[in-house]
């Protein structure tokens, strides 16, 4: 009874549109709510994603002055503090991304360009999303080195505030890191311990996902900086983890630092609404990526998979 999983990447496409909610249809209190036009927008967008094959170019979309002026805000903060509390792979990343990428402030960068240009790098690729996918889902993917990806940015009246994945996260989060050949192994060990996992197992991956990808930090020379995507486009909370100035105020606005240890973030409990109480601090990308490695031949499979990097497949036996 192992649940049944992705064995070539183009098997993705059997799972890539059953997204949680109805995919374009937003929630209550999103700040687009209310605004006819901002919702038609999004759903001329994710049709892109709905339509998408494995292989295919990614569509380019055509943004709006008005979605270019919301990214250029976004753009130009964030910049200035991820030079601050990024890790150096992100630093030395985003000037290949503005030259390959079109990563400007005055310019949304299209996935089709960094998609290619992420596939030089580590052979990961995007591709685009419509909606929240499972864990299992989302994770599977990681297994063949596809990481999925909205297109549509948030609403022009909350710049620096959005309730879920947009291309501000995503292409300021994520993107670059996948450029970065331990953290590129670092998601695709996640990916490959995903498959066939039980419920629990996707559990406590995505808990890890989340300590490492979303949140994680990683000591360098003696200092604490950002490699998880929810930290690197959210500079609010950038600020917030790796701040050697604390803020004024009671110890109990500080987070709590503990080291990277898989089988201790795994369940380790954590709000998504509001900023972490607890990070997770890695050694060093790679330290971080052997620990994970550790951590996934330790769970229980009855059987193991092997990833064939020429035919972009998983062999089992
Ligand atoms: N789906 C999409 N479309 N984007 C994500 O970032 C995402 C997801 N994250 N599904 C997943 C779930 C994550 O929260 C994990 C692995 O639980
Ligand atoms: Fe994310």
């Amino acid at each position: 009874n192992v649940p049944w999983f992705p064995t070539r990447a183009r098997d993705i496409d059997e799972f890539s549109a059953k997204t949680l909610d109805a995919g374009a249809e937003l929630e209550a209190d999103h700040p687009g709510f209310k605004d006819a036009e901002y919702r038609e927008r999004r759903r001329m967008i994710v049709k892109n994603a709905t339509t998408f094959r494995h292989g295919d170019t990614i569509p380019r979309v055509e943004y709006s002055a008005q979605e270019v002026e919301t990214w250029g805000l976004v753009y130009s903060k964030l910049r200035e503090y991820t030079d601050k509390y990024a890790v150096s792979a992100y630093k030395e990343i985003m000037p290949l991304m503005e030259e390959h990428c079109g990563y400007a402030e005055d310019n949304i960068p299209q996935a089709a360009d960094i998609s290619r240009f992420l596939h030089q790098a580590t052979g990961f690729t995007l591709r685009p999303v419509s909606g929240l996918l499972s864990a299992r889902d989302f994770l599977n993917a990681l297994a063949f080195r596809v990481f999925f990806s909205t297109q549509y940015i948030r609403h022009h009246s909350r710049p620096l505030y959005t309730p879920e994945p947009d291309i501000c996260h995503e292409l300021m989060g994520h993107a670059p890191m996948f450029a970065d050949p331990d953290f590129a192994s670092f998601s695709h060990e996640i990916g490959l311990a995903s498959l066939g996992a039980s419920d629990e197992e996707i559990e406590r991956l995505a808990t890890c996902y989340w300590f490492s990808v979303e949140f994680g930090l990683c000591m360098e020379d003696g200092q604490r900086k950002a490699y998880g995507a929810g930290l690197l486009s959210s500079f609010g909370e950038l600020e917030f983890a790796c701040s050697p100035d604390r803020p004024a105020g009671g110890r109990d606005d500080f987070p709590k630092y503990k080291p990277w240890e898989p089988e201790v973030a795994a369940v380790q409990e954590y709000p998504i609404t509001t900023y972490q109480p607890v990070y997770f601090v890695a050694e060093s990308m790679q330290d971080a990526k052997e620990r994970m490695r550790d951590y996934c031949e330790g769970l229980a499979r009855p059987f193991g998979v092997r990833y064939e990097p020429y035919t972009s497949s998983v062999s089992v036996d």
